[in-house]
């Protein structure tokens, strides 16, 4: 796309370079500061020319909005832009930049400033009484904390290089959000007419992949062939699919097995006999990790919870990452030999390369490991995959839910897991074994799966995107505004909601810090009676077909019922009770935390 080669509005400039950059869509939400914008959309509208522009995506909620390009990116690996109304619109971003920046994931924020003139000076100065309202000191500051760059566009002239720039910082491993504000004056200034540019992806493409130095490569490939019980830990290598290939490859030829820690995507195939299973909130120690001589942390910000599981003192670590240190987090540290920076693809394939030039790996002791390996694995499965029941009188538990879910969507489908207290019987349930095939926020801002799935969908029309997500999630992700969303622009998926009528993490997080404390006796005081009509929300905002299951017979039936509408092109959303995760109360019953068949009621007297 040609750049403008008559006068334009910096808000066209700024808009027409994010379409030259690779920004397929901007997901606003719009305010006194976007005049510019909007007439720039009714131009390109009137002109015929709206391929000029990012499709405009109006999100009724801009949690939801910077979600949606989450989710996009994730799935696209295509850094999306958000629009939003100045310090207000900056502060409902609210913890979805804290997603975006904790899962690196790229994505450019442009936000309104309040106009910067009150007398007339200037086109677009003050003139509505919010613009003196909304005049905040430190508006980039409200994102600070959690974006890569944070700048102000001061003058049209210079709009192009602004936003090619903080695509370029975005897109840089590791990848996050940045931030550009740009005052109202500026956004309505004419900008004579710019020269093209020649290639944009080339001026301004993100850093090059960064291999190993040769000697590190060495290293840690001598460590991991001299080992006798070498294991990888990983939680979000899998951002890259080609990393993913580069693991499973390392780990066939020298019998490695591996760990998912906090897994947020798909990082090694479920089924490959080398897994060797997942760590969570384990209140218990890893005996594989225990056993562990090697230990290659690839891609992690958690390998382990060092109180309760950890290598063994004698083991040799080494932490391969883009951010081997995390100068982002002001406390973390895993005791390693080596801390190395690298694409972790590159880096895996060249130790992989080393491993095989210096030769000598023990084929005997190798085939023995992979055969130990597997028995682990096979009874690993066994035992999960008896848990796929349903109890006796019919209560859905959430291992069979997820079972269900499992065989309807089939192994296409793209997962997004919200599961919270379930996220590891997800990980142990759904057994992805496709690279790119299951999401999560990367972070632990709540609600993230509403939009996000709005945004997959936009980024893979062909897939069936399914988000697998808490009561309370659900909640969060302000069902409305992204259900409105999903029918107004065509993004159709199907929701099902762990309904465990409440939040079960803030009981178990009490449980696991007072053991005998009053919760125990009269419970978290957590539950959500009486109970909302969680898909019927779906149904009011966006026409989506909700049903809600408490029996185990009605679950396949319906899950199928629900795929077809989506298949359709209508959204779904099930609810599906399951008990709570949380022991229940040992002392006197507490009301708070009533049989979700006395719904209806308050759970506190009056
Ligand atoms: C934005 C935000 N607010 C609050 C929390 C704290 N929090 C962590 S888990 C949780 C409960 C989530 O409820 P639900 O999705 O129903 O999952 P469950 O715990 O019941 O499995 C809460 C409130 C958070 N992580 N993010
Ligand atoms: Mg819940």
């Amino acid at each position: 796309m040609a750049m403008a080669d008559v006068p334009h509005t910096a808000s066209w400039v700024l808009l027409e370079t994010m379409r030259d950059a690779g920004v397929k869509y901007l997901f606003a939400n719009l305010g006194s500061d976007h005049t510019g914008i909007v007439e720039a959309y009714a131009q390109a509208r009137r002109d015929g020319c709206t391929g000029a522009l990012p499709e405009l995506v109006i999100c009724p909620h801009e949690f939801v909005a910077l979600s949606a390009a989450q989710g996009y990116a994730q799935v696209s690996g295509e850094a999306q832009a958000v629009l939003v109304h100045v310090d207000c619109g900056t502060q409902n971003l609210g913890g979805a930049v804290h997603n975006a920046a904790k899962g690196r994931v790229p994505v450019l924020i442009l936000a309104g400033l309040s106009p910067v003139t009150q007398e007339g000076e200037l086109p677009g100065g003050r003139n509505e009484f919010i613009h003196w309202l909304q005049d905040t000191a430190d508006q980039a500051g409200i994102v600070r904390g959690y974006v890569k760059y944070a700048h102000e566009v001061r003058t049209g002239r210079n709009a192009q290089q602004l936003v090619h720039r903080a695509l370029q910082i975005a897109r840089s491993e590791p990848p996050g959000p940045v931030y550009l504000s740009v005052a109202r004056e500026v956004m309505e200034e004419t900008v004579p007419a710019q020269l093209d540019q020649p290639d944009p992806g080339l001026w301004w493409s993100p850093v090059a992949p960064m291999a190993l130095a040769p000697q590190v490569a060495d290293e840690i490939a001598a460590a991991l062939a001299g080992a006798a019980a070498p294991l990888v830990v990983t939680s979000y290598l899998g951002r890259d699919p080609a990393a993913v290939a580069a693991l499973t490859e390392l780990c066939e030829l020298a019998a490695i097995g591996v760990i998912e820690s906090v897994p947020m995507w798909m990082n090694f195939p479920a089924g490959h006999p080398l897994h060797l299973g997942y760590q969570w909130n384990t209140s218990g120690q890893n005996p594989l990790l225990a056993a562990a001589d090697v230990v290659l942390v690839a891609g992690s910000d958690v390998p382990w919870i060092p109180t309760t599981n950890r290598p063994s003192p004698a083991a040799q670590i080494y932490v391969l990452d883009v951010d081997p240190i995390k100068e982002q987090m002001p406390l973390w540290h895993v005791p390693a030999t080596r801390y190395a920076r690298a694409d972790l693809a590159t880096a895996l394939r060249q130790v992989t390369a080393r491993v095989r030039e210096r030769g000598g790996l023990d084929q005997e002791q190798v085939s023995a490991r992979a055969r130990r390996h597997e028995e682990v694995h096979r009874a690993q499965r066994a035992a999960w995959a008896a848990r796929e029941q349903p109890r006796d009188d019919g209560t859905i538990t959430p291992e069979y839910l997820v079972a269900c879910v499992r065989e309807a969507i089939g192994p296409d489908a793209l997962v997004l897991t919200e599961a919270i207290t379930n996220y590891a019987v997800v990980s142990e349930h759904l057994q992805p074994s496709r690279p790119g095939s299951l999401i999560g926020s990367g972070g632990s801002s709540l609600g993230w799966s509403g939009g996000a799935a709005v945004g997959a969908k936009l980024a893979a029309p062909g897939r069936t995107v399914v988000s697998l997500v808490g009561d309370g999630s659900y909640l969060f992700g302000v069902p409305a505004s992204a259900q409105w969303m999903a029918r107004r622009y065509g993004a159709p998926s199907l929701t099902v909601i762990f309904d465990n009528q409440g939040w079960t993490a803030p009981t178990l997080s009490t449980l696991a810090v007072h053991p005998s404390g009053a919760t125990t006796a009269v419970g978290g005081g957590t539950g959500f009676a009486p109970e909302a009509d969680l898909p019927g929300v779906a149904a009011a905002a966006g026409g989506a077909y909700a049903a809600t299951v408490s029996h185990a017979t009605r679950l396949p039936a319906t899950l199928g019922r629900a795929l077809a509408h989506v298949r359709r092109g209508r959204s779904a959303v099930i609810s599906v009770h399951v008990p709570s995760a949380a022991p229940p109360p040992s002392g006197p019953h507490h009301p708070a935390l009533v049989d979700p068949g006395q719904k209806g009621e308050p759970p506190w007297p009056g």
